[in-house]
């Protein structure tokens, strides 16, 4: 038996008042939007007949997800955050606004304040020096006309050999595979870093917990994140996600584009490892930025979501 009431006059005028309608203060916005929030749920709980047992696990569900900061994880996994580029995308298409480095999304572990360097930075703290294979990232920061642009700022971030990234992961040292390059002259970032892993959802995490009702994994490919800016261009988040690695295509969080392949190489050869001061085998990687100009102050800045802030010595 499918009862249904969320139809009627009396419930919405309801919802109405629950999402503020019946009163001039807050916000108009907000108000807007709760009353959809509300009215789609209601409408979701008769219409798939959400049980009272299902309902309150979903509650206690949101608890566990926020007591342990996964709500950003979640949002990545189940499409939401790439949803938002393949928006974005669609309205600069009809706006004509293409061409450059596709976006693909930030993630959840961005920090902002990373250590800041002209034209080129280690980024990695030698920590691993015995596990990891170090990688020379270089490329070049351009506008659509493939000309350079000088004094861009390529603000990356990886993570470490076992998946984890500083700051998120108490283990690493401060800004530790993270750092703000400003291009040289001929728009030239430099970095010398390591090979990072790909990024594993917590097993016992509440994130993993739902892709497992789903059926699905909770693996990232390995990649880097780039925030590239420069005055007069807009702004671009995106990634280099590594060619050769098996979830390359099956990117639980459905970053990697066409256009954000790397081709890294990894290179076995002790005169080119004498030549740039390592021993052993170590990999190469080289890839450029195309920035679209910017057509208002707001496109040069990154989206105002909250991001941690580390603040270094403290
Ligand atoms: C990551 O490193 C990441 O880039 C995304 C999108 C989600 C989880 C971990
Ligand atoms: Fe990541």
């Amino acid at each position: 038996m499918t009862v249904k009431i969320t139809h009627t006059a009396e419930i919405q005028k309801f919802f109405e008042e629950a999402a503020g309608f019946g009163n001039d203060n807050g916000s108009p916005r907000l108000k807007r939007i709760m009353l959809r929030i509300l009215q789609d749920t209601a409408k979701l709980i008769e219409d798939l007949e959400i049980t009272q047992d299902e309902f309150w696990f979903a509650v206690d569900y949101i608890n566990r997800l926020g007591a342990r900061g996964e709500a950003g994880l979640l949002v990545a996994g189940l499409g939401l955050e790439h949803f938002l580029d393949l928006l974005q995308d669609a309205k600069d298409e009809q706006l004509g606004r293409t061409g450059g480095t596709p976006r693909t999304i930030e993630g959840p572990l961005y920090v902002a304040g990373a250590p800041i360097a002209e034209g080129e930075a280690r980024m990695d703290d030698g920590s691993e020096e015995d596990v990891a294979t170090v990688m020379f990232l270089e490329g070049r920061v351009l506008d659509l006309d493939g000309k350079p642009i000088a004094g861009a700022t390529v603000d990356l971030w990886h993570a470490n050999t076992k998946g984890n990234y500083s700051y998120f992961d108490k283990s690493q040292s401060e800004y530790n595979l993270r750092r703000r390059i400003i291009t040289d002259a001929e728009g030239r970032y430099r970095a010398r870093s390591i090979v990072p892993s790909g990024y594993g959802c917590d097993p016992q995490g509440p994130t993993q917990e739902c892709l497992d009702l789903l059926g699905r994994h909770g693996q990232r490919p390995a990649h880097i994140h780039f925030f590239i800016s420069a005055p007069g261009y807009r702004h671009l988040t995106t990634q280099i996600n590594l060619a050769g690695d098996r979830y390359l295509w099956d990117d639980f969080a459905y970053a990697t584009r066409d256009g954000l392949v790397g081709d890294i190489r990894f290179i076995e050869d002790a005169e080119a490892a004498a030549k740039r001061g390592v021993k052993g085998r170590f990999a190469e990687l080289e890839f450029n930025f195309q920035l679209q100009k910017a057509s208002s102050a707001e496109d040069e800045q990154r989206s105002r979501r909250p991001r941690a802030l580390q603040v270094v010595g403290a």
